[in-house]
């Protein structure tokens, strides 16, 4: 090996490194035989939504292509349902587990005994806190704090900076909700903008309905100018509630939402939501290849994150009719 070639290599070695990159567990067996057919446990969230059937559609279609036997689990948003499918999928020894975790806290014991049992876990969609992130290979999903800022930053340049906000939250604990909080409310800071109010609507399209009925009791039109909603079902949902109040979306109150559902897409080309920011369900294809490294013991980035897209009056005609979801 020459110099050259040396130094590289290390320059490589020490980029992975500092990448912080994950590996999956050795097994007893060694990386698994190319060509075996893989036992894949998928502990999905729920079934709350048009974002969510999108997201297991992709998981079970590309399983499907690719001849993974997939174990799905479908945990209505429930953190328990989970960890009984986690500790499930231990006993049956699959190759690899996927969680798409409801919240963010409480994972450390079952990703414990993951370990024990040599199993890799992905995690998919949403992220979690662990002291130890050792206990999982890697995070494939979306920038959540990102989205609070693209369409904070799209909000203060439309409204010079200035307007009261009601916030449609997301299931409280869940790493959209916060970071889609977290990430907004500060990117406002030392603006005129304001959230003035915010309630769960628990990401579901009847919750972001209630939410906005109870709202428009306690807000009269004028009192706000502002709907924030952390995903478009609840955004859908306000809408209807606005409407129903006899005020017009979009244009008496200004709507921004996160997902990018092509129902969403076209209520901007219909004036009735302002901004969406993408946030891509499409999963199963990259997460699968994630998986597919992992159990072959190759290294794979600890965190990769989907290239998401803001829709507005200036896009949305012209991209509507390619949403896939
Ligand atoms: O925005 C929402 C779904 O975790 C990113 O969950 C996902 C969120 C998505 O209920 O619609």
């Amino acid at each position: 090996m020459t110099f050259k070639s040396t130094a590289l290599s290390l320059l490589v070695l020490a980029g992975l490194v500092l990448a912080g990159c994950g590996k999956g567990p050795e097994t007893a067996a060694g990386p698994a035989a190319p060509g075996k057919k893989l036992t894949v446990g998928f502990a999905q969230e729920g079934a709350e939504n048009a974002w969510r059937a999108a997201n297991t559609g992709s998981f079970q279609a590309e399983a499907k292509k690719r001849g993974i036997d997939l174990k799905f689990t479908e945990a209505q948003g429930k953190e328990e349902n989970q960890i009984s499918a986690v500790k499930s999928f231990i006993a049956q020894h699959v190759d690899a587990i996927v969680i798409a975790p409801v919240v963010e806290t409480g994972w450390e014991p079952v990703l414990k005994e993951a370990r024990d049992a040599n199993i890799p876990v992905i995690l998919s969609d949403r992220s979690i806190k662990v002291d130890d992130d050792k206990l999982y290979a890697c995070f494939v999903g979306s920038d959540f704090k990102k989205e609070g800022q693209m369409i904070a930053q799209w909000l203060i340049q439309h409204t010079g900076g200035k307007g009261r906000i009601l916030e449609l939250v997301g299931t409280p604990g869940s790493a959209p909700a916060n970071d889609r909080h977290n990430a907004f409310a500060d990117a406002i800071k030392g603006t005129n903008l304001t959230i003035i109010d915010s309630q769960s609507g628990d990401f579901k399209r009847d919750g972001g309905k209630q939410v906005m009925e109870a709202f428009l009791k306690k807000y009269k039109k004028g009192d706000f100018d502002i709907v924030y909603s952390h995903n478009d079902d609840m955004a859908i949902g306000a809408i209807q509630a606005i409407e129903e109040a006899g005020l017009k979306p979009g244009t008496d109150i200004l709507i921004i939402s996160i997902d990018g559902l092509k129902e969403a897409v076209q209520a901007i080309v219909d004036g009735k939501i302002n901004c969406v920011v993408e946030c891509n369900p499409l999963a199963g294809p990259v997460v699968f290849d994630a998986v597919a490294k992992v159990v072959a013991g190759q290294t794979v980035p600890r965190i990769s994150y989907n290239p998401d897209q803001l829709f507005d009056q200036t896009n949305a005609a012209a991209a509507v009719a390619s949403r896939q979801y």
